[in-house]
Formats: structure tokens, sequence, C-alpha cells
């Protein structure tokens, strides 16, 4: 055998094992050299065909070409296996420097926070926070609040009626609660002298009228105050004081103007004018209030001979879109997160 065949073996061998880029077809071209039917092994079986003179001689360089084979496979097994590691690597790629998934933390909507911070506010001067129905029968709504049968709130135009059940209507205020506290108070308290009644009653209401500055859900907060010898003086205190402490404002001007409503008597609007900002000395209206009625205390089982009351009613969505600036009422209720991640 001449010492070209050899090298030549050797490589095609190498070119053969450079060329492979996958471990099953190098174990095959291993085969090809130096298994069983292999070339090398070939030539290793025919060394006995060789003169004892030759035999050694061809039988080192033989072990050295197999030898070099095997570590150049060695090598490229290696490579091969490293080159797959970088492309499982590469294709599992974890960025542990990207930020994680956030939980967002959520936010009270602007009109809860509104509701929170009456409650608190009317809570810290003795007021208890009273709920109930938002659908209400027609005498909780209207009859009990001395709205006659023609009143126009009553019309099917401005009040939601349910259909299969006559005289039961989607409440229009939050008066009915107030009626039914009066009631569980007296009935409470039936026997013995009739402590003062201090309540506000906040919630949705309902009415027939949609555009920017009116939704068929609103929120309203009525207040009612109920005791011997309360005077206008009261309400009038009462409610400045709410209006600086709700505003955070002592430059705020309050007003009352005569009005009328079918529960109060006399009744007034409520308006206040901020001294510094956009709305600077602009009268804005903002509630309504009066003395109750001496038909509705009666009503609600109270004798107008010996108590007088008055009571409130403040639209805290519109307290709300005075205090952040707000245009548009509907913002409020179209859950769009651009306007409501504003107030977290
Ligand atoms: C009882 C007796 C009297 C509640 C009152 C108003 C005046 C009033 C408005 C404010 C904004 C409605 O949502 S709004 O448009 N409310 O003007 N509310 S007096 O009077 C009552 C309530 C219950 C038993």
């Amino acid at each position: 055998m001449c010492c070209s065949t050899l090298t030549s073996l050797v490589a095609t061998a190498l070119a053969d094992f450079a060329a492979i880029l996958e471990a099953a077809k190098l174990e095959e071209a291993k085969a090809r050299y130096l298994g069983k039917e292999g070339s090398l092994t070939a030539l290793l079986k025919g060394l006995g065909k060789l003169p004892p003179e030759e035999r050694k001689v061809a039988g080192a360089a033989i072990n050295e070409a197999k030898s070099c084979i095997e570590t150049a496979l060695g090598a490229r097994r290696e490579a091969l296996r490293f080159a797959r590691l970088e492309a499982q690597l590469a294709a599992e790629a974890l960025d542990v420097t990207l930020p994680g998934r956030r939980q967002s933390g959520g936010g009270l909507h602007p009109v809860t926070r509104t509701l929170d911070r009456i409650e608190q506010l009317f809570r810290s001067i003795g007021f208890t926070v009273a709920d109930g129905p938002e659908i209400e029968t027609d005498w909780h709504n209207f009859t009990a609040l001395n709205t006659p049968e023609n009143h126009p709130a009553r019309s099917m135009h401005d009040t939601f009626y349910l259909q299969d059940a006559p005289g039961v209507l989607l409440r229009t205020h939050t008066s009915p609660v107030q009626i039914r506290s009066m009631l569980a108070h007296v009935e409470k308290y039936r026997g013995v002298p009739l402590p003062e009644l201090r309540v506000i009653c906040p919630g949705r209401v309902y009415r027939v009228d949609s555009d920017a500055t009116h939704s068929p859900m609103f929120h309203q907060v009525e207040g009612l105050w109920v005791g011997k010898g309360v005077s206008f003086a009261d309400l009038k205190g009462v409610i400045a004081d709410f209006l600086r402490n709700f505003f955070e404002s002592d430059d705020l001007n309050v007003r009352f103007r005569p009005s009328f409503f079918p529960f109060t008597e006399p009744s007034a609007e409520i308006d206040v004018a901020f001294m510094q900002g956009a709305l600077k000395g602009r009268w804005l209206e903002i509630a309504g209030c009066g003395m109750v009625h001496p038909n509705v205390l009666r009503s609600g089982g109270f004798d107008p001979e010996q108590v007088t009351g008055f009571a409130f009613g403040f639209g805290p969505d519109r307290l709300t879109m005075l205090r952040y600036g707000i245009h548009d009422l509907r913002l409020f209720f179209e859950n769009d997160l651009r306007f409501l991640s504003q107030f977290q």
C-alpha cells in the first residue's frame, strides 16, 4: 500500500466530516471509514497479506491514519454538539432585562371617590349613611314626597316605569330612602322620646334624559336632618361648611336662591363661586335644599307640630366634574381606561 493512498483517505474523511451538519450523519460517515466494512478497516485487514518486513511499517502508518480520523471525528462531534446547544439557546432565548408583566392595581372611579369623600365629611358631623332599593314604588318615590299625581316628573317622558308592574319604577331621586329612614327611625323609637334623625342617602338614580350634561343614570346624595327646632340657619351652616371642606377652600362664596321643590318649603338652589382658578367669580348651581314640607314629615311618620327638618340634594357627578375640571358627563360611564386611569 502506498503512502499517498492513506493520505488521500484521511483527507477525504476529514473533508467528509467537515461537511456534515447532523450528528447521525457523522456516525454514518464514521462507519464508512472505521466500521466493519469501512475503508480503513479493510486496509487493516489487508495487512496480513503483506510480507512481514512491510507489515510493520504499513501497520504503523494505518494506525496513525486511524487515530487522525478518530481525532477529527471527535472534534467534529464536539463542534456539532456545541452548534446544537447554541441553536437551542438562541431559540429559547430569554431576555431577563425585559420588564415583568405588571398586575395593574386598579383604582376607584372618580365619582366613587367623591361619594366616599361626601360620606366621610357628613359622618364627621354625626350623619349616618343609608341605602335603599333602586326599584321603587311610586308611593315612596312621589306620593310620600308631596309630588301630586299630575306632576311632570311622574310622566312617562321623565321616569322609567316597569312594564309589567303597575306603580313600580326606577327611583328618580334618593329621597325614597329618606322616607324609609324616617319610617324606620320612628318605628325604632316608638314609645320613647324621639332622637334627632341625621342621614345621608347616596346612590344611583334614573331619569329619561341623555346628553353631554345628562345621563339616564346618575348619582345623588341627599341629606336630611329632622329634630326639634332645626332651622334654615342650621341648613346654611351645614351646607357652607360641607362645601368648604369638600373643595378644600375657604375662598368660596355660597349663596341660597329661592326655588321650588314639592318636598320642601321654603326651597332654595345652592350656588357656589370660587375666588380662584379657571372658574373664578362665576356662580355655579351645585345643589338644592329646603325645609322639609309638613306633608313629607307626616309621610315619614313625624309630627310636623313637634319637629322640623331640612333636606338637601347634591349631584356628585357634577361635584366631580367641578373638582377635576371634566366637561362631559358621559366620560364617567363609558369605562374608557385612558380617562379612568388618570384618577388612580
Ligand atoms: C325628604 C325630604 C326632602 C331633597 C332635596 C333637592 C332639594 C335638590 C337636586 C340636586 C342635584 C337633584 O340630582 S339633582 O339634580 N336635589 O335640588 N333635593 S331638596 O329633599 C328631600 C328629600 C327627602 C324626605
